[in-house]
């Protein structure tokens, strides 16, 4: 009788720690579903705004509320390095580029993963953004955690090379992991 009960005892304190640490391995667990970006203005500018990345069944989502920008167009990419600590925001890098492709539009098939195209900011400078990308992960060798998203002082031709033309960097924020 003692020993029947106790055997399923002891073997579930053996058990139950490895479960525990393979499931936490497990593909499924490492990888995260949203991501944020807090845009904070570059030296001598104002733009501000946040930039969130929401996984989807058909992609990743990104949503952008911008203010302080100039009305009309503004290259939008997401760079390199999580690094905004130069006044000019130059500190992140050029695109973020996984696959050494050609820089391009959004829609392009052949585009850096970074390029997100223009923000398109109204006459009072506010822009807000909202598709669903193709070329963005959230995890993996492409993640885009730990890079920043920079907004540019002009638009994005989505033609030049390497970077659409788009001048001085105005924003820069770095992209976090986000409660789901
Ligand atoms: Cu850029």
């Amino acid at each position: 009788m003692i020993k029947t009960t106790v055997v399923p005892i002891v073997c579930s304190i053996l058990i139950l720690p490895a479960l525990v640490t393979a499931d936490s391995l497990a593909p499924e667990h490492t990888g995260m579903t949203r991501a944020v970006a807090v845009m904070h203005p570059t030296a001598g500018h104002e733009v501000r705004g946040i930039v969130t990345f929401t996984k989807t069944a058909d992609g990743v989502r990104v949503q952008a509320s911008i203010k302080g920008l100039t009305p009309g167009k503004h290259g939008f990419h997401i760079h390199q390095y999580g690094d905004c600590s130069a006044a000019d925001g130059t500190s992140a890098g050029g695109h973020f580029n996984p696959h050494g492709a050609d820089h391009g539009g959004p829609s392009a098939d052949s585009r850096h993963a970074g390029d997100l195209g223009n923000l398109d900011a109204n006459e009072s400078g506010d822009a807000n953004y909202d598709r669903v990308d193709h070329h963005l992960s959230l995890v993996g060798h492409d993640s885009i955690i730990g890079r920043a998203v920079i907004i540019h002082a002009h638009a994005d031709d989505l033609t030049s090379q390497p970077t659409g033309g788009a001048g001085p960097r105005v924003a820069c924020g770095v992209i976090g992991s986000a409660k789901e």
